[in-house]
């Protein structure tokens, strides 16, 4: 038997299509009080976009469905600290994800319940396994709109507050032109 398809996905950009999409985007304003520089931050247009995600989510939140999702960062600073997403631990915390690297280039910071941090570079190809109970999220290190692919379990939930307070313990910034991994402890 021959099932309808739901979305489309194009390999070489990420791009998702279908009627069961369902797209989200975040601007600068969305991410106040994430980024070190405040000053460079409130220098910003608050409207500008910073990511995009396309999600395919049909089945629901259920226990034991998937989703699957694009997400399109774009490049920028705030700063010297690149565009970066909000970053989420799953309200069910013992669920995992799956991450890969489509186009573009970045980084995948990942903190788990003792707030010891992992940083990964994503590239085209690469495959990152994120496990349960570790909160991650994206940095976009390069000139060009960074895509990453991304299922998880439809019953995961996002938990934004609680690593809202804390943060990450690193940030991703340019020094002499390159990306490096700052400890906040240095701040
Ligand atoms: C969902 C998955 C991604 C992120 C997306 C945006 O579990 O990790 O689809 O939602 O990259 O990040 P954030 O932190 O704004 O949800
Ligand atoms: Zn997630």
């Amino acid at each position: 038997m021959i099932l309808p398809s739901q979305a489309s996905f194009s390999p070489s950009n990420g791009r998702l299509s279908g009627e069961q999409v369902n797209r989200a985007v975040r601007r600068l304003k969305d991410l106040r009080g994430l980024f070190a520089d405040e000053a460079a931050f409130l220098a910003m247009d608050p409207e500008q976009i910073v990511y995009e995600v396309h999600a395919h989510d049909a089945c629901g939140p259920v226990e034991g469905g998937l989703f699957f999702g694009v997400s399109t960062l774009f490049p920028g600073k705030v700063g010297q600290e690149y565009f970066m997403t909000k970053g989420h631990i799953h309200e069910r915390r013992n669920r995992g994800e799956y991450y890969w690297g489509i186009e573009g280039r970045g980084a995948l910071v990942t903190m788990n319940e003792r707030r010891e941090a992992t940083v990964a570079v994503i590239e085209p190809g690469s495959l990152h396994y994120v496990p349960g109970n570790t909160a991650h999220r994206i940095a976009n290190t390069g000139n060009v709109p960074l895509v990453v692919g991304a299922c998880w379990p439809a019953d995961a939930g996002h938990d934004y507050d609680a690593i809202a307070e804390r943060g990450f313990p690193v940030r991703i910034v340019e020094e002499n032109g390159a990306p490096v991994v700052r400890n906040r402890e240095d701040e």
